[in-house]
């Protein structure tokens, strides 16, 4: 274990730190940040009334359109000049969440990315190819500073590029390659079509460090079978810190959450009510330590179970279930958390388009495919071919340039997507997981 006073502490002990820890988050919020203030204050709620761990249901939630009314720095606690780092979570757009850090979070974010490699393994020797995106994503740089601050040698590649993570991996020695799942496959599938001689199994390869997308136990043998490696899951979400909230160990049986930095519960989606451990329902966050932007009950979507028990590994901290769904309507594509409204919003912007619209993902090969087809006016589809490709493109370059990934756009005649007596049903996702 990285920090094995921590992670093998037992429960009342950990639960002690906890209130304490808790204390001091809440009462950092509302004394350091105006937004944090004005909301307990309306509530009702004051600090001083956070006594125990039973008092939590007394804290207001956040969400994320309270993340995004504060864009970009609204509800950070410290003054900017502590601020040594930011991250967003999607779109480069207002609507995006910009999180920061002080040099103590940059720490803590480093030790819990450190703490799951440890757990899937990984030492001083390991060379780990980071294979996801460098940016103001947190996937590149977070397991970036794992791997360094467990003094295992980081190679900073970022995403794509798929020749070359497979020179690297023979020519570098990496024994483990940190990206999303549905990169591994993808690179499987790419060695099978353009590689056939190259053999991963006659390189040092022998982890996967997976994460920042839902992948299901199918997936994981797939990854496991065709790159012959372990496939591991990390979890972690930016406004909470980034990767690292959890990780998998060796047992694969769910992921121990740091909740000496994080507490977590459990509630029900629909009431906000928290439910017993062991029910299945919504993980709500409440960092414990962060200093620059404070997560105080933080409804993340994200549906999982947590559970307490012996783990082969000895770890005691608690697991969370494989999260496989959500509770709001965020899609996953290719890694990029997007919304259907942020879609909509650039068709709405577009002279020429109608507002009916049909977002279609599906899976080809690894990789996931995004159709938006969208209805254009009876005038412009009349016109010219060369005026429709025009607008294609101009559709085309502004999902790129705002949503940060690409889509294919269809552009149909007008009354061609079917129309729903009730919710029109925007979105068909065909991939399974
Ligand atoms: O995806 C952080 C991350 C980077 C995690 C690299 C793991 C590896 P966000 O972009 O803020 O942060 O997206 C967070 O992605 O609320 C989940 O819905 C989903 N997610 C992240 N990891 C997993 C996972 C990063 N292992 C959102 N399984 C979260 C399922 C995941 N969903």
């Amino acid at each position: 274990m990285f920090n094995k006073e921590i992670e093998s502490m037992p429960l009342a002990k950990m639960r002690e730190l906890q209130t304490e820890r808790l204390k001091w988050s809440i009462r950092h919020a509302y004394e350091n940040n105006a937004f944090y203030r004005k909301k307990y204050d309306a509530a009702g709620f004051n600090p001083d009334q956070f006594k125990s761990l039973d008092d939590m249901k007394r804290v207001p939630f956040l969400t994320k359109q309270d993340m995004r009314d504060n864009y970009p720095f609204g509800l950070f606690a410290v003054p900017m000049e502590k601020v040594v780092r930011v991250h967003s979570s999607s779109g480069t757009t207002g609507n995006a969440t910009v999180v920061g850090y002080t040099k103590k979070d940059v720490d803590i974010f480093a030790e819990v990315v450190a703490r799951c490699l440890v757990a899937y393994g990984a030492g001083e020797k390991d060379v780990i190819q980071v294979a996801y995106g460098y940016g103001l994503f947190t996937g590149g740089l977070g397991l970036h500073y794992g791997a360094e601050k467990l003094g295992a040698m980081a190679v900073p590649i970022s995403g794509g590029n798929t020749e070359r993570q497979l020179m690297l991996i023979r020519d570098f020695g990496s024994t483990m390659l940190a990206c999303t799942p549905s990169y591994a496959l993808n690179i499987a599938d790419f060695i099978e079509k353009k590689k056939p001689d190259f053999d991963m199994r006659k390189t040092k390869l022998r982890a996967g460090i997976l994460g920042a997308e839902p992948w299901s136990e199918s997936m994981r043998k797939e990854i496991e079978t065709r790159l012959g490696i372990e496939a591991y899951d990390i979890y972690g979400l930016s406004e909470v810190i980034g990767p690292g909230v959890s990780g998998e160990c060796s047992a694969k049986s769910g992921l121990h959450v740091h909740e000496d930095h994080f507490y977590v519960e459990i509630i029900d989606p629909d009431t906000g009510e928290i439910l017993p451990e062991g029910s299945k329902g919504e993980i709500v966050y409440t960092t414990i330590t962060k200093e620059a932007f404070p997560g105080i009950r933080y409804r993340s979507r994200d549906i999982s179970r947590l559970y307490r028990e012996p783990c082969a590994c000895g770890r005691t901290l608690v697991k969370m279930e494989k999260v496989t769904g959500r509770s709001d309507d965020m899609l996953i594509i290719r890694g990029v958390n997007v919304f259907p409204s942020q879609i909509e919003s650039v068709l709405m912007e577009v002279e020429g388009t109608e507002p009916h619209y049909q977002i279609i993902l599906d899976r080809k090969g690894a990789m996931d495919d995004l159709e938006v087809k969208v209805e254009v006016s009876e005038k412009l589809f009349s016109d010219e071919l060369k005026m429709l490709e025009g607008l294609t493109k101009n559709i085309s370059d502004r999902f790129r340039s705002v949503l940060g990934i690409s889509a294919r756009v269809t552009l149909v005649e007008p009354q061609t997507i079917p129309r729903s007596e009730g919710k029109a049903v925007r979105v068909i996702d065909k991939r399974k997981i």
